[in-house]
């Protein structure tokens, strides 16, 4: 049988001598609930920027109990800042079934986990594997592009990812100490076998590297095209009566879902901003408004797709508000908006409004 001692030995010595805790702050526990958090929070999130972030939750929320409690207004604006706001509903709504269904405990098994919300492949083996050393590898974009340079392997391809997994999944088990050996490739592919250039000729590993040995290194990972992401005009207006601003939330099933916005939506082809905004405020409210003046205007670019946002100075006329979607609404004084979690796009617009 191939034995993988001359991969996984060197990779846990370099991260023996190479971790940083006190970057990580993470490392230095083994709780499966904050290794869950640091675990999403770092899947979209660069270490840098989610360790602030991770130790002011970890203060606010250091328990499952804690999370399931709070209302998701404030689980919203703890995560404001780190975007994907998916993950901060998914993380609550997990929370709160395990408060009602499990007295708060993390779950006993991989599976078990994998069926509550936003759990999915890479945080159910991160999860696991690092808070019980359980031997299951996970795979992340640094692991793929470790493993893919090492067995020259196109990953792209469906069949040659399963055999990249199954060749970690034997590093692992031989290894018997997934935690280290996990945090390790991740961190190796970080910062020694990067994208643009991997440090081949100080690498640990390189001997048994296909890639290094047929020059090919650069040639790794094959990476599919992304299509070009779609942009979008949307306008919102800042409708004002009696010194306060009608704002309105998210909802749920939408992106950004929960979050608080300024009522307004997407410019459709041929709609001047106006049109576009008497239109959403007609659908959405059924309440007339004055467009006084356009305020600002801002770039914003998501996961999927960008927009450019604009936002006008209205005032409300007549009508009562009757919201088609029946979500929660309200007037508030604009040094309140800070107090709400917004869509970062709509938060550039608040020092305009004060
Ligand atoms: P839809 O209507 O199915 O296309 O989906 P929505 O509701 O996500 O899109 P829409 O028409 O409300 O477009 C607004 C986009 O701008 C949406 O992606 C969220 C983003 N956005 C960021 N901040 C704000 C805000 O304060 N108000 C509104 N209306 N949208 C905001």
């Amino acid at each position: 049988m191939n034995s993988y001692l001359d991969i996984y030995r060197p990779l846990l010595l370099w991260y023996k001598n190479n971790q940083s805790r006190s970057l990580m702050p993470w490392r230095k526990t083994k709780d499966p609930y904050k290794i869950w958090v640091s675990e999403i929070m770092l899947q979209q999130t660069q270490i840098a920027r989610a360790a602030p972030f991770y130790n002011r939750w970890i203060e606010k929320f250091p328990s499952i109990k804690s999370v399931a409690r709070a209302p998701e207004d404030k689980i919203l604006k703890m995560w404001a800042g780190l975007g994907y706001y998916r993950r901060a509903t998914n993380f609550h709504k997990a929370c709160a079934f395990l408060f009602k269904e499990h007295h708060a405990k993390f779950p006993t098994s991989i599976a078990a986990f994998r069926e509550l919300p936003g759990v999915g492949d890479y945080i159910s083996s991160a999860v696991f594997s690092i808070a019980f050393n359980e031997p299951i590898p996970v795979y992340d974009v640094n692991v793929n592009r470790v493993a893919s340079r090492l067995f020259e392997l196109n990953t792209t391809r469906l069949a040659s990812k399963k055999k990249a997994i199954s060749l970690l999944s034997k590093m692992v088990t031989e290894s018997k100490n997934a935690r280290d050996f996990n945090q390790a490739i991740m961190d190796f592919g970080r910062t020694v076998c990067t994208i643009n250039s991997p440090k081949c000729h100080n690498c640990i590993i390189s001997k048994k590297c296909q890639g290094f040995i047929n020059s090919n290194i650069m040639k790794f990972p094959i990476i599919k095209k992304k299509p070009q992401k779609p942009h979008y005009r949307v306008v919102v207006a800042f409708i004002w009566k009696k010194g306060k601003i009608l704002v309105n939330k998210r909802p749920p099933e939408k992106m950004l879902g929960g979050m608080w916005e300024f009522p307004g939506g997407k410019i459709k082809t041929n709609e001047t901003p106006e049109e576009a905004l008497h239109r959403e405020i007609m659908e959405e409210f059924s309440i007339l408004i004055n467009i006084e003046k356009p305020v600002d205007r801002f770039t914003h670019t998501y996961s999927h797709f960008s927009i450019d946002i604009e936002g006008y100075k209205c005032k409300y006329v007549s009508g009562k508000i009757s919201q088609e979607s029946n979500m929660p609404y309200k007037w508030l004084h604009p040094h309140q908006l800070s107090s709400l979690p917004f869509p970062s796009a709509s938060e550039k617009f608040f020092n305009k409004l004060i």
